[in-house]
């Protein structure tokens, strides 16, 4: 769980990427899928060429996703319950696949907001990230 600093600093560069919710979520996605072709096989119905519509959708939905997980912060598990299912029981996607999600997401946040970007947002928005895939893929068997 997160100490009481660390969700003050996941809360303030949240604020900053909710403005952006939609193209930071296309760009992650950008991200994961340019250095880690594999994790495409999991969007076949997409088109996934650069700021496409599926991209700005489904980053859209990601982002929100995890705006819901900030706004819970205490809940992750409670905010993200049916997403998890989804996840482990319906999409089957390899839990793997989060934590190169999660990097991407972070990367995109990091050259979006340099300054805001301290070590200790980056180990809060690191944690707090491995916090929300950890609940995504717990219901996995
Ligand atoms: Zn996921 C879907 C979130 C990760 C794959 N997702 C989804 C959605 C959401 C999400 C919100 C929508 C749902 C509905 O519609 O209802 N995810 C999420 C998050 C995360 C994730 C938050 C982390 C952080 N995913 C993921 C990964 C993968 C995925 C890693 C792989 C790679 N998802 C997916 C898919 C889908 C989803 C495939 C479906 C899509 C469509 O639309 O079809």
């Amino acid at each position: 769980t997160l100490t009481q600093a660390e969700k003050a600093a996941v809360v303030t560069i949240w604020a900053k990427v909710a403005t952006q919710a939609e193209a930071i979520g296309a760009e992650s996605l950008e991200r994961l899928f340019f250095s880690y072709p594999s994790t495409k096989t999991y969007f076949p119905h997409f088109d996934l060429s650069q700021g496409s519509a599926h991209l700005r959708s489904h980053g859209s939905k990601v982002l929100n996703a995890i705006g819901e997980a900030v706004k819970y912060v205490d809940d992750i598990r409670g905010a993200l319950a049916k997403l998890s299912e989804l996840h482990a029981y319906i999409l089957r996607v390899d839990p793997v696949n989060f934590k190169l999600l999660s990097h991407c997401i972070l990367c995109t946040v990091a050259s979006r907001y340099p300054n805001d970007f301290t070590p200790e947002v980056h180990a809060a928005w690191d944690k707090f990230l491995s916090n929300v895939s950890s609940v995504l893929t717990e219901k996995y068997r």
